[in-house]
């Protein structure tokens, strides 16, 4: 009979034992608060033209470092651009660390180039500008430019000497 109560007690402490301890633990895992992952934001895309405008066969440099994103720096993000606007991919996604990407245009027109951006997330942002490639045969128009060295006097404040002293010819009169 000792032993048994003996038993029945120990049994009890441990069933006590085991259950302060699982509410402890449910109390821990109740209490510990989801670890806070940093919202990733866009890239911002935006890129250079240089030349700002040319003809066919012109070499242009498209650089995209103007680019930003606020959580990886420039080197952290890709870009792929459309030379043409044709809506197909002319590179596959490069690094904008490597610096500007460059393309010639065999025929003269207006060119939508369009630079996507993408972050390390997979988040993306895209840029079109438009550029004007001439036709290098067609003659276009110089521009005027006009300098005068002296400014011109205006006629009431020339001195008098300066004036154009040449004699009328006197007309012979008539007897
Ligand atoms: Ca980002
Ligand atoms: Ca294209």
């Amino acid at each position: 009979m000792k032993r048994s109560l003996r038993r029945l007690s120990l049994t009890l402490l441990a069933s006590t034992m085991m259950l302060a301890l699982f509410l402890r633990v449910t109390a821990l895992a109740g209490s510990a608060t989801p670890p806070q992952t940093p919202s990733n934001t866009p890239p911002t895309a935006d890129f250079t033209i240089d030349p700002p405008q040319g003809v066919a066969g012109t070499i242009f440099f498209f650089d995209p470092s103007p680019s930003s994103d606020n959580e990886d720096s420039l080197a952290w993000l890709s870009v792929r651009w459309d030379y043409d606007g044709d809506g197909v991919w002319d590179t596959t996604w490069l690094n904008p660390g490597n610096g500007p990407s460059w393309h010639t245009y065999n025929a003269p027109g207006t060119y939508q180039v369009k630079l996507e951006v993408k972050d390390t997330g997979g988040l993306t942002d895209m840029k079109v500008k438009t550029l004007q490639v001439g036709d290098p045969g067609s003659n276009t128009p110089p521009t005027a430019r006009c300098a005068v060295t002296p400014p011109l006097v205006p006629p009431e404040r020339r001195s008098p000497s300066a004036q154009p002293t040449a004699a009328m010819p006197k007309t012979p009169r008539r007897p």
